[in-house]
């Protein structure tokens, strides 16, 4: 801990007493627009020797460890293969550590991580809520199978009710009016980019937080694809007019502060797509925020 460059790679451990797990969910398969989002949690792992441990505003420096249990096998499942062993490593990552980062892969990986939270606490999915930050719904039809665009419709169709799910960050022309309309007959909370952009990143996430309050457990999907894409090349759905990546950092950071809140995905980043390291270097100042935010729980 007096290397003259302390970096995020520090805090990663093999220990199992560590406060935050690592579950790698390299899942390829089934995304809408075909990609590399199973290299993301190598991409990441390499990226953070680059992300310093001391933040200039706060004077804090992270300290956090955390317990990289590995990728899950999943070369050549199917989503529907894929979801018994997912679910299984986020069960168990939950009972072992206060916070899980489910590492992705593409969005399919939400559902499995909302079945596993709720495997971990033995709760029905009736106490679990779920935020996504996505510029999407995600409420395909299920009728084809599981895939990226469709794992909050599944989550619906699994008995998640829609008033534990708060949406933030839908992005303008890339959604339906039927999605929309499902979602707000069916209670969800419904932020878009622009309320964002106009009222802030705290107040969008508080919302959220406030409303889920009474439930045993949160997920947080941090689908990238929030992110406006001049800012996050490497995520095959994202557009222009999404959320700032300093919204976005702010709003996982709020989230990572709240205790009941126990998994936090990173979903639909696709390393390929960016020639430059803008959305490696991203990907690891959201690992820093979440962090940051890990350690101001009381
Ligand atoms: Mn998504």
């Amino acid at each position: 801990m007096t290397s003259a460059w302390p970096n995020l790679d520090d805090l990663l451990t093999r220990d199992e007493g560590a406060p935050v797990g690592w579950v790698g969910a390299p899942l390829g398969t089934g995304s809408v627009t075909p990609g590399r989002c199973d290299l993301a949690p190598g991409a990441l792992r390499a990226v953070l020797r680059r992300i310093g441990r001391y933040d200039v505003d706060s004077g804090k420096e992270l300290a956090t460890t955390v317990n990289d249990r590995g990728d899950v096998v999943l070369e050549g499942l199917t989503i529907e293969q894929a979801t018994a062993p997912l679910r299984e490593a986020v069960a168990a990552s939950t009972v072992a550590h206060q916070l899980t980062l489910l590492i992705g892969g593409n969005n399919a990986v939400t559902r499995p991580g909302v079945l596993g939270l709720a495997d971990a606490l033995g709760v029905p999915l009736t106490r679990v809520g779920l935020i996504t930050l996505d510029a999407h719904f995600d409420l395909r039809s299920t009728e084809g199978g599981l895939g990226n665009g469709n794992p909050v419709r599944a989550l619906r169709e699994d008995g998640l009710p829609g008033t534990n799910i708060c949406q933030i960050g839908l992005a303008p022309y890339a959604n339906s009016r039927v999605m929309h309309e499902d979602a707000l007959a069916g209670g969800h909370l419904v932020l878009t980019a622009n309320d964002v952009r106009e009222n802030g990143a705290a107040w969008a996430m508080d919302q959220a937080l406030a409303r889920l309050e009474p439930l045993d457990a949160i997920l947080l999907d941090c689908d990238i694809d929030v992110i406006d894409r001049s800012q996050f090349p490497g995520a095959p759905g994202a557009r222009a007019g999404g959320l700032s990546n300093l919204d976005f950092l702010e709003a996982a950071k709020l989230a990572a502060a709240f205790p009941k809140l126990r998994v936090i995905d990173l979903t639909e980043w696709d390393p390929l797509l960016d020639p430059t390291d803008l959305s490696a270097l991203t990907a690891g100042g959201w690992l820093a925020e979440v962090l940051s935010g890990f350690e101001e729980r009381p």
